[in-house]
């Protein structure tokens, strides 16, 4: 037997703690450079040719076209149909009755070889699960009526979380035997599926730290994400979530499940903000302990439109004008991006898409990589420091064109309604706090600080940005990356004419980083 020295038996020990801490205080992330694709659409499980030899066909492109990680629809048998008056539908694997994977999406084998085919192309395979509700069936159900392992087996309820629908088809999550069941059920995913990761369906109907048990036992450094599709104003008065915002509803859930979540703070704002707003979405946070748990997505199989029946569910879709640069902004920002099958197999937005995932791997963006975003500029202007380069983002913008002028966009698209600059790796941004005096000041007037670099507006009036407070000092904290020469001057603009002042004499330059604040004098 090899003797190992007791310096690499103690480095062993060493790196097998994290592996043995009994819960983890980060977020199961995978490797925190996932590209998610949603494997499925609405319509799926209706498509003429079986899904999962669908899949199967199209791993290694799936592989190839950059993602990371595929999330599957529901594995577990739904033979459901169901008409609400208006649409019809059943069998997509949310109204499941057992774990049988013989469903509308194909055969137990042909899961299989979906899963490894996808597993050999380098796609690892996340399963949606859907442990709050499942549909009875005549003849022995899985779970027992009138034992507590249903919602209503007491009154009132014994749940750990909303109810589906009018809370009949609710399962007790909080039942020994219940949670014990899905437990050995993910690890069965895990062990026979190929799984790598969980997709955790409504989870407003039970608690986040049931998710993290779960996740426990099916294994700590594999990835997890929660659907909490509940906006604050859906939580009782009295909830301190009640007022709260969607990125601090969602925080709080990953908090206790130490899970991912799908970004609906940045889906309400493609909703309903304009596109500079885009910037208040959970991966857009200056905390990277935030940005790092957003998955973004533009739409889904509830949100968006399907090819299909009805065109699927189209519940919250995002305008169609805007889905373009909707990819470009999560495929160039940090979070864990997700595209949607439709959008990239069925209506050819894969060039598209397919660029600006190489644009995100080779820059090496992580979900926690920063981001510092221009609002000197029109529409959505960002910069995102992967660890290999910057991507400078552009949606709507003025911004023709970086400061230097030597770099030519590496992507634009929609006449210019899409720019991306590629440039060099950055260091470490830093807060820089400009001050510009102004003993002479006059009412009715705006002073701002112009300068040489993007944040500074490239010496361009337009881009100035304004500065704040008194009269004769007036400030403002801007982001850069540190170690730029930084040249810059105040400039004055009087509001009721085009009339500028210069700051006279030479330009303030200072090396940023070295110096915390800069002064200019007008
Ligand atoms: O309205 C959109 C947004 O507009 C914005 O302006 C708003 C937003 O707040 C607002 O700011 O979002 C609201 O609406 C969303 C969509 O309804 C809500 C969101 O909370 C709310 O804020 O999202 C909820 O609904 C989604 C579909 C869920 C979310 O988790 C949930 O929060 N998505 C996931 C969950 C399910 C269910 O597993 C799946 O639902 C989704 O695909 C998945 O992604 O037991 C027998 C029985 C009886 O109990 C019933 O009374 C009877 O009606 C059966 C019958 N139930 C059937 C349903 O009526 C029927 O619709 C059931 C068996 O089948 C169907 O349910 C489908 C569901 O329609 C479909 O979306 C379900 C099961 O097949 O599968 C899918
Ligand atoms: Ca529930």
């Amino acid at each position: 037997m090899k003797r190992t020295s007791l310096p690499g038996l103690l480095l062993g020990i060493v790196l097998a703690l994290p592996a043995m801490a009994a819960t983890i205080d980060t977020v199961r992330d995978g490797s925190a450079e996932e590209i998610l694709l949603q494997g499925f659409h609405w319509n799926s499980s209706r498509n003429t040719e079986k899904w999962y030899p669908v899949l199967s066909r199209m791993a290694n492109t799936i592989g190839a076209d950059g993602f990371t990680a595929i999330w599957m629809p529901p594995p577990w048998a739904d033979q459901s149909s169901w008409n609400n008056g208006t649409v019809s539908g059943g069998g997509e694997g949310y109204f499941w009755h057992s774990f049988e994977k013989d469903g509308r999406y194909g055969t137990d084998a042909q899961l299989r070889q979906a899963a490894a085919a996808l597993n050999k192309a380098g796609v690892k395979v996340i399963y949606d699960v859907v442990p709050n509700h499942m549909a009875e069936r005549d003849g022995p159900s899985m779970f027992v009526r009138g034992s507590g392992e249903w919602r209503q087996d007491c009154r009132p309820a014994c749940d750990e979380g909303d109810a589906f629908d009018k809370g009949d088809p609710d399962l007790n999550t909080g039942n020994q035997r219940v949670a014990e069941t899905f437990k050995n059920e993910f690890i069965n995913l895990r062990d026979n599926y190929g799984a790598q990761g969980l997709r955790f369906d409504f989870v407003r109907g039970y608690a986040p730290e049931t998710v993290d048990k779960w996740m426990e036992a099916f294994g700590s450094q594999q990835f997890c994400v929660g659907e909490n599709w509940k906006s604050p104003n859906e939580y009782p008065q009295g909830d301190w979530r009640h007022g709260a915002s969607w990125q601090e509803v969602l925080k709080d859930w990953s908090d206790r499940s130490h899970c991912t979540v799908f970004d609906f703070a940045l889906k309400e704002r493609m909703q309903n903000g304009s596109i500079a707003e885009w910037r208040h979405g959970l991966n857009g946070n200056p905390d990277p302990a935030w940005r790092r748990i957003a998955v973004t997505f533009v739409d889904n199989h509830d949100t968006g439109y399907s090819p299909g029946a009805y065109g699927g569910q189209h519940h919250w879709p995002v305008a169609d004008a805007l889905i373009n640069q909707a990819y470009a902004y999560i495929l160039s920002s940090p979070g864990t991006p997700t595209v949607y099958w439709a959008h990239m197999y069925d209506w050819q937005r894969d060039e598209l898409i397919r660029r600006l995932i190489k644009l995100r791997k080779d820059a090496g963006i992580r979900a926690d990589s920063p981001i510092r975003f221009h609002p000197n500029y029109s529409g959505l202007v960002a910069t995102t420091s992967g660890s290999r380069k910057a991507l400078v983002i552009a949606l709507q913008s003025d911004l023709q064109q970086l400061p230097q002028g030597m770099q030519a966009a590496a992507l634009e698209w929609d006449n210019g309604a899409i720019r991306i600059w590629s440039i060099p790796a950055e260091p470490p941004q830093v807060s820089v706090t400009f001050h510009c005096d102004n003993p002479g000041a006059q009412p009715g007037e705006s002073v701002f600080a112009i300068g040489s670099s993007l944040e500074l507006g490239a010496w361009d009036p337009r881009h100035a940005v304004p500065l704040e407070g008194s009269n004769n000092r007036r400030s403002s904290v801007i982001q850069l990356p540190a170690q730029q020469q930084v040249e810059w001057k105040c400039m004055v603009r009087r509001q009721d004419s085009a009339e500028i002042r210069w700051q006279p004499g030479p330009n303030v330059s200072f090396t940023s980083g070295t110096a915390n604040e800069t002064t200019g004098r007008l």
